[in-house]
């Protein structure tokens, strides 16, 4: 069965892209979102994220009628769930997923599914989230078989499909990268695979539901855990007063030795949270993974610190100035390099952190952000020279990279990029 209509649920930083490559294949595509402004800006053809190229492509599949939004799922062929899997809000020891949006996009496709639909979950899941959510679709609809414990053909075939795409490339990447596919069933998989190939390039790759959740699991803890160790580094060279760039890259020499870069801490709502998916629910078992996420977590605290010292010398070396007539200049905020995503930011802990436990005046630079809703004072980069005692580089943003030094007395540069003219 070929796949004329096709609905995206949750029009965010996946479904958006998603809706409109598929629109873009002259796919009539309906996108689905609780959020009636963003419905109204795609509906006007345009975006509320910033993506290279994804306005380009909605405001002409909107135009040519390709792709519509809308707050009521319709009757479709295939169904794409990207919703987020937040945590739940207890503050425990270990963060658990939260599958309600799932949930409730179970119970929006579920009055409109019919024999032969196909249902594809990308959303980031715990292992066995493709598996309750056919469960609950099995409740909501009596009426039709599902892939689940049967031996006969289900009326709906069911899917895991992990999106891989990095903020920043989405649109290139979503076209060339490889897909694992994770079926209920082998014909599950093989129907999933038939609607990617409208647009992917890249392989896609059959296997079952569980492996494929894993797998996307798997992939972002690898990262956490590169990046872990990259931090760790980054702590011990202080104490030893080595350059830790210099020595990341002179390790990176060896043929078989490839370390990542230490940072302020790791942000975003993928690397930072997914894996906490495979922790809470195997706390005994993974060990090293939980330690990553400790490590990366605790990074930030550890730049606070830096901060709170580079206070104290420079009050010190300016002959006692007080706390107040301190003029501290973040910059970045967003939880990496050129983007506006300010999810998860170890940048606006720090930021935070430091306006709420100490009187220094704290100012930011963001190029990426016009507007933050809180006590942050955002300045320009040029006021910024003009007027910093310390500047503290939280993200290296391209327009960073061309500041040679920033005209302040102390800096403290978490990425490397102003490091051989910086002091910490
Ligand atoms: N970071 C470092 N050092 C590094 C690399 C990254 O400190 O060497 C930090 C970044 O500054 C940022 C965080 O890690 O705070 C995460 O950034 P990222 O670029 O590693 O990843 P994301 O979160 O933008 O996207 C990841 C990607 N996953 C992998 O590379 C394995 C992407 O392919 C996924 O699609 C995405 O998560 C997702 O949606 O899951």
């Amino acid at each position: 069965m070929s796949y004329k209509k096709i609905s995206v649920i949750g029009l965010g930083y996946i479904g958006l892209p998603t809706a409109a490559v598929l629109a873009s294949k002259n796919k009539t595509v309906i996108g689905v979102d609780v959020n009636e402004e963003i419905i109204k800006k795609v509906n006007e053809g345009r975006i509320h994220i910033i993506e290279p190229h994804l306005e380009e492509i909605v405001s002409t599949v909107v135009k040519e009628g390709y792709l519509k939004a809308t707050s009521k799922t319709e009757n479709s062929d295939a169904f794409i769930i990207a919703v987020p899997t937040p945590f739940k809000k207890e503050l425990k020891h270990i963060p658990e997923p939260d599958l309600k949006y799932i949930k409730s996009a179970a119970n929006s496709i579920a009055p409109k599914l019919k024999k032969g639909n196909l249902i594809i979950l990308e959303s980031t899941s715990p292992v066995g989230t493709t598996k309750q959510l056919t469960k609950w679709l099995s409740e909501l609809r009596p009426d039709l078989l599902f892939p689940l414990n049967t031996d006969e053909k289900p009326d709906v075939n069911i899917a895991y499909c992990p999106e891989r795409v990095l903020p920043g490339k989405v649109i290139e990447e979503l076209t060339s990268n490889d897909r694992v596919v994770g079926g209920m069933t082998d014909n599950c998989s093989k129907r999933a695979i038939q609607l990617y190939k409208i647009f992917v390039k890249g392989k896609c790759i059959q296997t079952d539901s569980q492996t494929a959740e894993m797998v996307k699991l798997t992939e972002n803890s690898s990262r956490d855990v590169q990046i872990a160790f990259a931090n760790e580094l980054s702590i011990l060279c202080d104490k030893l007063d080595i350059n830790v760039r210099e020595l990341i890259s002179l390790a990176n020499l060896h043929p078989r030795v490839n370390i990542l870069q230490p940072g302020p801490g790791v942000g975003g709502h993928c690397i930072a949270v997914d894996p906490w998916f495979i922790v809470s629910k195997n706390p005994k078992e993974a060990k090293l993974i939980y330690t990553a996420r400790t490590v990366n977590d605790s990074k930030p605290k550890w730049v606070i610190e830096k901060i709170r010292e580079s206070i104290i010398e420079h009050r010190k070396r300016s002959k006692e100035k007080k706390e107040e007539d301190v003029r501290l200049t973040f910059y970045g905020m967003t939880f990496k390099a050129d983007i506006d995503d300010i999810r998860e930011s170890p940048a606006l802990e720090i930021i935070r952190e430091i306006i709420s436990t100490s009187t220094v005046q704290v100012f930011a630079v963001e190029p990426n952000l016009k507007r933050i809703d809180e006590n942050i004072k955002l300045i320009s980069s040029k006021d910024a020279n003009k007027n910093t005692d310390i500047a503290v580089l939280l993200v290296d943003h391209k327009e960073f990279k061309e500041i040679n030094r920033p005209n302040a007395s102390i800096i403290i540069d978490t990425k490397g990029i102003w490091e051989k003219n910086a002091d910490r």
